[in-house]
């Protein structure tokens, strides 16, 4: 119920000095110097050492399928669910869930489900309305009353454009989509994103632009994805960015992509910072059990491997120790960046009356220590503290 972190070195993400951090209940009660609580033989105070250690906000992936995904190469290479482990361990204590390619055989009912087992083993969980396909599969037949309706829904996506696999949707049908998402959020006080999925072909942004150039709809409404898939779509996005617009990176990969020209996100991270891209339009996120599937030149599937949530936190610790880029910033892109795009309140910072999410790093190699997520200990010393139903 009571925990006191003390004496880490606390980046909120930006660097706050060794500081103790007192946790009440799922709550972040205090941050400051020598904090103690008063001894009653009723309460337990739990003390975590956080000498040598780095203490971060919990992470925020904000595209994963955790309910699997995939299925491009027929049933049998459909992707496994996600496990509560396979989050906790890569420091994330927040998931964004969604469908991809199959919205038929998987459908949003089961994503919600899924989510809320996974709420009550102890993360936070929302989910995407919606899949590839437009029209959009949704619970209640409605974009708006799913978003407006459904707790967990906090906008639509993932929807694909710019790839041989999406529905071919209208640009009029995308701005309806849009605006339908922005309408209801506002309604509900959610982002109503619009979690656009961008495949490998040359239209690239093309129909995003159309609708922040030609409506009176905001960039800050559409989140588009896998924007370092290619190095003409990455170099698109970071005109883009530069115009206004929010940009996020897949950090689960596969080196056959590296070879067609993938940037690498800690890469892509730097180049758009040395390009002046505001670093509070970024973001990544994991793709975490989507399948990454690999076509031919003739889009014929040649076979595909499975997303990894912990990749996400791999790059942001690549861009401090490989790109040089200070942690404070590079934690931004899974903190307090998503938070902010996707409205999720007291998520993504170290601050009074936040969501008691938190990381503990070994400060010389960055390596995961101490996951805690809503004030409970899910992993303690790099070992798997609270274990998830089928692990
Ligand atoms: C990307 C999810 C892709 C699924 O283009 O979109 O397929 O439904 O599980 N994954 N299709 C992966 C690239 C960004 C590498 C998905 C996947
Ligand atoms: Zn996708």
């Amino acid at each position: 119920m009571i925990k006191i972190i003390k004496g880490a070195k606390v980046y909120a993400p930006e660097y706050l000095g060794k500081k103790d951090v007192l946790i009440l209940g799922d709550k972040i009660g205090a941050i400051g110097k020598d904090l103690s609580f008063p001894k009653y033989d009723f309460l337990d105070v739990e003390i975590i050492n956080g000498e040598n250690k780095i203490l971060t906000p919990g992470f925020i992936d904000s595209h994963v399928h955790i309910l699997g995904g995939g299925g491009e190469g027929s049933f049998r290479t459909r992707t496994p669910e996600i496990k509560l482990t396979d989050i906790t361990t890569a420091g994330v204590t927040t998931v964004i869930g969604c469908l991809g390619t199959d919205g038929i055989t998987r459908n949003m009912i089961s994503l919600l489900a899924k989510a809320r087992s996974l709420d009550e083993e102890g993360i936070t969980t929302y989910i995407y309305t919606g899949s590839y396909h437009v029209p959009v599969t949704t619970i209640t037949g409605d974009v708006m009353k799913d978003i407006i309706i459904v707790d967990k829904i906090i906008g639509v996506g993932e929807i694909a454009l710019s790839d041989h696999r999406s529905s071919q949707p209208t640009v009029d049908e995308i701005k309806r989509l849009a605006a339908d998402a922005r309408v209801a959020g506002m309604l509900s006080g959610k982002a109503g994103i619009l979690n656009i999925h961008l495949g490998d072909s040359k239209r690239m942004l093309d129909i995003i632009l159309e609708i922040v150039e030609n409506t009176e709809i905001p960039f800050y409404q559409i989140l588009p994805t896998h924007t370092n898939r290619n190095p003409y779509l990455f170099r698109e996005s970071i005109r883009y960015a530069k115009e206004g617009g929010y940009i996020d990176f897949t950090t689960s990969s596969d080196p056959i992509f590296w070879e067609n020209g993938e940037v690498k996100p800690s890469k892509a991270l730097k180049v758009c910072l040395e390009e002046g891209v505001p670093n509070q339009r970024i973001t990544f996120s994991s793709d975490g059990q989507g399948s990454l599937p690999v076509f031919n030149e003739k889009k014929e599937f040649i076979g595909l491997r499975v997303g990894k949530s912990k990749t996400l936190f791999n790059e942001v610790k690549d861009a401090v120790l490989i790109d040089g880029i200070p942690l404070e910033i590079a934690l931004k892109v899974i903190t307090s960046n998503p938070a902010t795009i996707l409205k999720l309140n007291n998520k993504g910072r170290i601050e009074k009356g936040f969501d008691a999410d938190l990381v503990l790093l070994d400060e010389n190699d960055l390596a995961i220590d101490t996951v805690i997520a809503k004030g409970q200990i899910m992993v303690f010393n790099k070992k798997i503290n609270v274990s998830g139903t089928f692990d």
